[in-house]
């Protein structure tokens, strides 16, 4: 802040500032309304399978949107000048949902149940159960175009979508709490953390396969 200016020199360069922060106000407003349009879909799945199946496979979902220091540090991180049309073409986890499944199948045909509605548009999966990150993190990840209608029209809006099991979720919450986010490079306390990734994904597993049991013998 240059002290020796005039508060009517101060008043003309907060304006400058003023535009760009309504607008930015404005398509935050969308986003958590592309938020509601998703979280709806994955509540009316839910409940069809409860009325059809008896069971959740569902367990629950969490919503959220980006904070203004995230995207802007995300933006830095990827070299990108910062404007609000940038920052809606690039940055795709603005809008982020994500769904905790019961079982690991229930993971891929959630997935696959809300991207053949018609108006959702694919744009981008990443498998990390089938591809694991180093770490041990796993989770399925899609980035969706969906439609909000706004009172001037219609907006597409882009959301991403983390799907995991409970265990998976258990996981990744806490090694984002202790390692993610921290970045510190213990490799013991890091090589733990990815054995226990490990053992997660087999008591996964093997939980499937008690379901799947279970199922047979009463049919
Ligand atoms: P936060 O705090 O959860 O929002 P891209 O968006 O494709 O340009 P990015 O961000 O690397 O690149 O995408 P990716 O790999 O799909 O990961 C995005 C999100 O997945 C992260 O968001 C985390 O939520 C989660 N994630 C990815 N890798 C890990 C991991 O190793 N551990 C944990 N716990 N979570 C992970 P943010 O914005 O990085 O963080």
């Amino acid at each position: 802040m240059d002290y020796k200016k005039t508060y009517k020199e101060l008043e003309h360069d907060f304006q400058q500032f003023q535009e760009p922060f309504s607008q930015l106000r404005t398509l935050i407003t969308c986003y958590e309304c592309a938020i509601y349009e998703i979280k709806t879909k994955l509540d009316v799945l839910n409940k069809e399978f409860m009325t059809t199946q008896a069971r959740n496979p569902i367990e629950s979902i969490k919503t959220r949107v980006k904070t203004p220091a995230s995207i802007i540090e995300k933006m830095n991180r990827k070299g990108l000048d910062f404007s609000i049309d940038t920052m809606e073409k690039n940055i795709y986890d603005i809008a982020g949902v994500r769904v905790i499944c019961a079982f690991m199948d229930d993971i891929y045909k959630i997935a696959d149940m809300l991207t053949c509605q018609d108006d959702i548009t694919v744009l981008q999966v990443k498998d990390y159960i089938k591809n694991p990150k180093p770490n041990g993190y796993r989770s399925l990840h899609l980035v969706v175009k969906t439609p909000i209608f706004l009172s001037t029209g219609k907006k597409e809006m882009t959301v991403e979508i983390q799907i995991r099991t409970i265990a998976m979720n258990f996981w990744a919450s806490l090694e984002h709490d202790i390692h993610y986010k921290k970045g510190n490079s213990n490799d013991d306390a890091v090589n733990k953390l990815t054995e226990c990734a490990e053992i997660i994904y087999k008591t996964d597993k093997t939980m499937m396969e008690i379901r799947k049991e279970m199922l047979d013998q009463f049919s």
